[in-house]
This record gives structure tokens, sequence and C-alpha cells, in this order.
């Protein structure tokens, strides 16, 4: 019991001090994440609320076991760094939001150990049905933000879905108030590689070079 409060509270100073000061300006954000044929979707809204940012999954579609081939697993998801490239190639997004250097699985009895990023392992892969719908998912992420830090905001970011390491899905995060640079993409498209998860310690917001040595140091299957 004692051991279990001292984690509680070694980890709320750990999001305490990551989070900094609040923008009182970026408040709404979504992200449309479909693949190339849009049969499979995932409507994401984010809202910056007390205590963390309220994620929402709605509109879900496609996410079936007739798909997935890890069926037991499910789909993982997780905020990359980079936005859709062209041809919404998902793998243009390259690694995952992690600027305080988490790792892989995530153990959600101390999230300061966790990719920021890793939204499915915080909050729970989604495991598929077999119609490939779900009800509304909704939740409070404690650790993310619009704008703090500064090279682990979520503007100018992607959202990707995958399944048994490949990429399913993806699409960029559009955050009201904020513009993001211009999108080349038009439709998104399955990865044709398994692969891809890398750690991205040095991630900066769009432009930052010097990036692609170290994600491909880091890559790992998902
Ligand atoms: C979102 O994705 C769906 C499915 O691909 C598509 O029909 C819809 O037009 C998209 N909306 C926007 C605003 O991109
Ligand atoms: C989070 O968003 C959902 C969907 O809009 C809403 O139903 C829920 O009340 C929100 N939760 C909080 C704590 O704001
Ligand atoms: C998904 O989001 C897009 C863009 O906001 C919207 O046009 C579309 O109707 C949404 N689809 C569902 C099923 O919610
Ligand atoms: C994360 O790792 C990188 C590379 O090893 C290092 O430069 C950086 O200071 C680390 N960041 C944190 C918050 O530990
Ligand atoms: C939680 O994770 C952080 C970062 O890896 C570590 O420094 C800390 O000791 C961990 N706390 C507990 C209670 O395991
Ligand atoms: C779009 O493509 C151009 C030309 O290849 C590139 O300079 C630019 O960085 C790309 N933008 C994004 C957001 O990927
Ligand atoms: C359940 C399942 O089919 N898992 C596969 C995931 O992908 C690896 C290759 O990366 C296969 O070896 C597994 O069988
Ligand atoms: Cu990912």
């Amino acid at each position: 019991m004692l051991f279990k409060s001292a984690a509680t509270l070694l980890a709320f100073a750990g999001l305490v001090a990551a989070q900094g000061t609040p923008s009182t300006e970026l408040k709404h954000g979504y992200a449309n994440v479909t693949n190339l044929n849009g049969d499979m979707v995932i409507n994401f809204t984010f809202d910056k609320v007390e205590g963390g940012m309220n994620i929402t999954l709605t509109g879900i579609k496609g996410l079936s076991t007739s798909v997935a081939i890890d069926k037991a697993a499910g789909f993982q998801y997780h905020v990359h760094v980079k936005p859709v490239g062209p041809n919404y190639g998902c793998m243009a997004t390259e690694g995952h939001l992690n600027p305080f250097n988490g790792s892989l699985p995530c153990n959600k009895a101390n999230l300061t150990a966790c990719e920021i990023g890793d939204l499915a392992g915080k909050h729970g892969n989604i495991v598929p049905t077999e119609d490939g719908t779900f009800p509304t998912i909704s939740y409070i992420d404690t650790q993310l933000s619009f704008t703090e830090p500064a090279n682990g905001a979520l503007v100018g970011r992607s959202i990707v879905i995958h399944n048994n390491g490949t990429r399913v899905a993806c699409g960029n995060l559009v955050v009201d108030g904020y513009t993001a640079p211009a999108a080349n993409g038009t439709s998104t498209g399955a990865a044709t590689n398994p692969t891809a998860t890398g750690k991205n310690s040095a991630a900066k917001l769009v432009g930052s070079a010097a990036l692609t040595g170290v994600v491909a140091l880091f890559m790992m299957a998902l």
C-alpha cells in the first residue's frame, strides 16, 4: 500500500515536471485516421481538459477479426512524430512521440516509464470485433498536451494504427488555431512494410533533420 502511494506520487511529480505552463489557446484537435480505401477508420478528437487531454475515438470501423493478423493483441496505436507523407505513406510518420525516453512495452503502473505517445500501451489495444465496429472509446490522458513540452507537443503530429507490426492506417493531427505545414498526402496507405516504431528521443517539431538515423537504429517491430 505504502509502496503504491509512493509510486503514484512519483508518477505525479513526473507529470507536473513534464507539462509545464499550459496553453490557454489551443483547446481542440482531431485526427481523421484512415487507410487507403477508407474502410478502416477511427475519428480521434482531442480536447484539453483539467488534468490532461480528453481523447475520444468515434466512428471506428474496419478493425475486424478478418483483417487482424494478430487477433488476440489487436490493434496498437500511437502518436507519431511526423505528419503523414506523400500518398499518405504511414511510414513517413517515423517513430513514436517519446520526448522523455520512455520504453516499450508500457507499464501502466508507472506511466513515467512509458512513451507518452504510446496511447494503446497506456489505454489499451483495440481488440478486433467480428464486424469491426466499436462503441465510442474515451479517456483522459494525463501526459499529452498541445504545446508542452516543445519537443513533445501534439501539434504537427500524426496518429498511426498498427496490427502485428504493420501500419494499417494513419492520419494527421489537426489542431484548431495551429497552422500545420502543408500536407503532401491525399489518402492513407497501409504500410507495405512491417516495422518501425522507432524511439525518437531527439524528435523536434516538423522539420527536424538528423532523425532518420536515430529511427533506423531503433527500429523494432510492434
Ligand atoms: C475522414 O475520413 C473519411 C474516411 O476516409 C472520409 O470519408 C472523410 O471525408 C474524411 N474527412 C476529412 C475532413 O478528411
Ligand atoms: C470527453 O469527451 C467525451 C466525448 O466528447 C465526453 O463525452 C466526455 O464527457 C469528456 N470527458 C471530460 C472529462 O471532459
Ligand atoms: C470523421 O471525421 C471527419 C472529419 O472531422 C468527418 O468528416 C466524418 O464525418 C467523421 N466520421 C465519423 C464516422 O464520425
Ligand atoms: C533522451 O535520450 C537522448 C539521447 O540519448 C538524450 O539526449 C536526452 O537528453 C534524453 N532525454 C531525457 C528527457 O532523458
Ligand atoms: C517509474 O519509471 C521511472 C522512469 O523509468 C523510474 O525512474 C522510476 O523509478 C519508476 N518508478 C517506480 C515506482 O517504479
Ligand atoms: C512535402 O513535400 C515537399 C517536397 O518533397 C517537402 O519539402 C515537404 O517537407 C513535405 N511536407 C510535409 C509536411 O511532409
Ligand atoms: C499472430 C500472428 O500472426 N503473428 C505474426 C506477427 O508477425 C510475425 C512476423 O513479424 C509473425 O512471425 C507472427 O506469426
Ligand atoms: Cu505507432
